[in-house]
């Protein structure tokens, strides 16, 4: 079933930088049980308090440097030097341990945090450390900087070139998602209407989970570095 030329898709989430240190959204002591979604994850909650919205994705900026990626995020930088099909990661992180980890080829559909993004033109540059709202953009000079995240209700970057790559899957995995959120959550349909041979890795069936053929079931360290090797 799994050809050494395979077309290889993955779709990450939350879960794969958990062991790195970094909160999952909706576990009973994460992200969302500290803040309210509509508070800083909506263009609403932004334009009633921004500095409450940029202060947020500061502090979780200012965490980068002190966490580090974990053995799932090495593992699938090691499949995509060693297989000989493509290997895409599609993330939902903003964090940048893929990269850190020796991913190459990485999406980020939900945005990024060492980015800002221009309100007015979207111009979108490396983001300060420390960003303050209403910093001006280098491009178009309106005081309209905003962080690089897509909000609910925004549309997540690069829909086409994702869809392309879900229909030209071989293999889908999903790793650490919750599937609470869309388009992602609908990511497996999409690679099964293609034909794809679906596995979703994670520590309990996601929402979306009976779609998958298959599952792994442990924290992604073991069960991503198992599957790889
Ligand atoms: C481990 C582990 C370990 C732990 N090992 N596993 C009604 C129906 C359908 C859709 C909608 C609807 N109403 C509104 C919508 C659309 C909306 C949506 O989906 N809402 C739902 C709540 C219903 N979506 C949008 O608005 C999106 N845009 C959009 O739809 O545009 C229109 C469009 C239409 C059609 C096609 C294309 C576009 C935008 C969504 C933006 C999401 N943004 C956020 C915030 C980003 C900023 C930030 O980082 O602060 O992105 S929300 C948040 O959730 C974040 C994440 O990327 C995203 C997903 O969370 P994730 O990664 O799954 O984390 P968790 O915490 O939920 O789960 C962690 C998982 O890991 C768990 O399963 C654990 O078990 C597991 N785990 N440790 C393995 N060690």
């Amino acid at each position: 079933m799994i050809h050494s030329r395979s077309k290889i898709v993955i779709l990450t989430g939350a879960g794969i930088s958990a062991e790195s240190g970094i909160e999952t959204f909706r576990a009973d002591d994460g992200l969302w049980a500290q803040h309210r979604v509509e508070d800083v994850a909506t263009p609403e909650g932004f334009a009633r308090n921004p500095k409450l919205v940029v202060d947020f994705y500061n502090a979780r900026r200012a965490q980068l440097p002190q966490v580090e990626p974990n053995a799932a995020h090495r593992a699938l930088a090691r499949l995509e030097a060693e297989h000989e099909g493509e290997v895409i990661v599609i993330t939902q992180n903003v964090d940048d341990l893929h990269e850190r980890g020796g991913s190459q080829r990485v999406m980020h559909m939900h945005g990024e945090l060492k980015s800002a993004l221009c309100a007015a033109c979207d111009h979108r540059w490396p983001a300060p450390m420390v960003m303050a709202p209403g910093d001006p953009c280098p491009a178009c000079g309106a005081p309209a900087a905003r962080p690089d995240i897509v909000w609910f209700g925004e549309m997540p970057y690069d829909m086409d070139a994702l869809f392309q790559h879900l229909s030209e899957a071989e293999i889908f995995i999903a790793i650490g998602t919750s599937g609470n959120v869309y388009p992602a959550a609908g990511f497996v349909a999409e690679a099964r209407r293609a034909g794809a041979h679906t596995i979703e890795f994670n520590l309990e069936p996601s929402l979306v989970g009976n779609q998958f053929e298959e599952h792994r079931t442990g924290p992604a360290s073991q069960t991503v570095t198992d599957w790889v090797e």
